[in-house]
């Protein structure tokens, strides 16, 4: 179990005065807004997207702008549909002042197309990724990733979703459609300055917990309400925060059923009605609606373990049904199959300790502690390499400081890998499934199993907290013929 509150008086430190500011919309006035659907354009057997990360501004307080950045837009970006089988192209221009690139996370792609710190794209330049898609149906996202800078880049606003379809997403009975019943969630949360803008400055609390803010933003709005028929409902979850650890809920302690994990459905729905996911985890859930009171409304609650509690979205049950649902849709009772990869598949076993201060608690100052087995990120330095194909296990381990405890989260880039354990335990059933991303509290021994691609290249792993990674809480893996 997750130490919620237990923590609570170790962060007293991430406290701080409410904003002054009043925004533009009173609460649930505003319509939840949707990212645009892009499909991609056929030619030459490939589907081909194009992005472009800009600048921009949206009103969010009353008589001022706060500066953002988006991709085709001024916040957030495209919901990009790929299928499984699919030659993609995407195309990325940046019109930024500053480097970026674009990683495609949870993406099981060649090194060359995964957007890390060493595909950097130079203000005014453009860059391409070439892939194939092959990987089951997922919700995965995109965001910048350029060495040192990924934090305040994706809380200016870059960051987007990925839907992958397959034939399995295609035969569920399950809401597909997309900003009807089958509905994104990305939520962060920011803090503002009293000009409106973004207060992106991080203090040495802000460097050891994450940036951690008070004002909620869904989709990019401010505790917006979105109107739906009475009926069985589908959320694409995205914790997109810089490095809040979010524990989802509703209102009225509805119970839901967890359909997907990172990287794909689940064997079977799990039923629960609180759901955790930390920095750049995913997580498919369906809502049942259907016997609802039309005029009823809920609201998505969103708890952090430093104590803050919000609604952040109001859903509004409308007396008609929509055009999409079907009265009496069940929850399928199976989604699909996963081979468990035996352990006796591991090639090799690796570990990795996530420290906090730093080994002998040394060089704390500046956050110069965050290190991954004693070692901060050096883009010239291999930490790992791994034989393409090979299976490995992977041992992670939170290294208690007994000071200040903080949660991390374990990212791997170009894989989906699954949980042997967690502290001796077999995974609840809701991370039984594909992960790319896995939360790790203090003291917390996770081990988890690889199968590695067979494509060549140089990836990341690295503390999901944006703050951490950027701090250097990362290292580089090379996959080798
Ligand atoms: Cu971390």
């Amino acid at each position: 179990m997750p130490p919620w509150g237990l923590l609570l008086c170790f962060l007293a430190l991430a406290a701080y005065p409410l904003s002054a500011l009043e925004p533009v919309q009173k609460a649930f006035d505003q319509p939840l807004p949707i990212p645009p659907l892009m499909t991609g354009t056929r030619a030459g057997g490939e589907t081909i997207y194009e992005l472009t990360a800009k600048t921009g501004s949206r009103i969010l307080f009353q008589d001022t702008d706060t500066p953002t950045y988006g991709y085709n837009g001024e916040y957030l970006g495209p919901t990009l549909r790929l299928r499984r089988g699919d030659q993609v192209r995407i195309r990325v221009h940046n019109s930024l002042e500053e480097t970026t690139t674009v990683h495609w996370h949870g993406m099981e792609v060649p090194g060359p197309a995964d957007g890390g710190p060493h595909q950097g794209i130079r203000a005014g330049a453009g860059w391409e990724a070439r892939f194939t898609v092959d990987q089951p149906a997922a919700t995965l996202w995109y965001h910048p990733h350029p060495l040192g800078h990924t934090a305040r880049q994706v809380y200016m606003g870059l960051a987007g979703l990925i839907i992958i379809e397959d034939e399995t997403s295609d035969s569920l009975g399950i809401p597909k459609s997309y900003g009807s019943n089958d509905i994104p969630l990305v939520i962060q949360d920011r803090r503002f300055q009293a000009d409106g803008s973004f207060s992106y400055g991080v203090t040495m609390p802000d460097l050891m917990h994450g940036l951690v803010g008070d004002t909620y933003l869904v989709n990019g709005a401010i505790k917006p309400a979105l109107s739906v028929g009475k009926e069985l409902l589908r959320f694409r979850l995205l914790n997109g925060s810089n490095s809040s650890i979010y524990r989802f809920s509703f209102s009225d302690d509805s119970s839901f059923a967890q359909i997907a994990s990172d990287g794909g459905f689940l064997k079977q729905p799990v039923g629960m009605s609180t759901l955790i996911l930390s920095p750049g985890e995913r997580a498919e859930i369906l809502v049942d609606l259907q016997n609802r009171t039309a005029g009823e409304s809920l609201f998505l609650i969103t708890e952090t373990f430093q104590g803050f509690r919000d609604e952040v979205l109001k859903i509004v049950v409308e007396s008609e049904q929509s055009d999409s649902g079907k009265a009496g849709n069940p929850i399928p009772k199976r989604l699909t199959s996963i081979a468990k990869i035996p352990e006796a598949n591991a090639r090799k076993t690796r570990h990795f300790d996530l420290e906090t201060m730093g080994r002998g608690g040394m060089g704390m100052m500046g956050g110069g502690g965050l290190t991954i087995n004693g070692r901060k990120m050096d883009m010239r330095r291999i930490d790992a390499e791994v034989q393409a194909g090979s299976t490995e296990v992977w041992e992670l381990f939170n290294t208690p400081t007994g000071m200040m405890e903080i949660p991390h989260s374990f990212h791997l880039h170009g894989v989906q890998f699954q949980i042997l354990d967690i502290n001796g335990k077999a995974p609840p059933s809701g991370e039984s499934g594909w992960k790319d991303t896995v939360l790790l509290w203090p003291g917390d021994r996770v081990r988890i199993i690889i199968p590695f691609r067979e494509f060549p290249g140089i990836y990341m792993y690295h503390c999901h907290l944006l703050e951490h990674e950027d701090e250097g809480m990362m290292g580089q893996f090379e996959v080798v013929p």
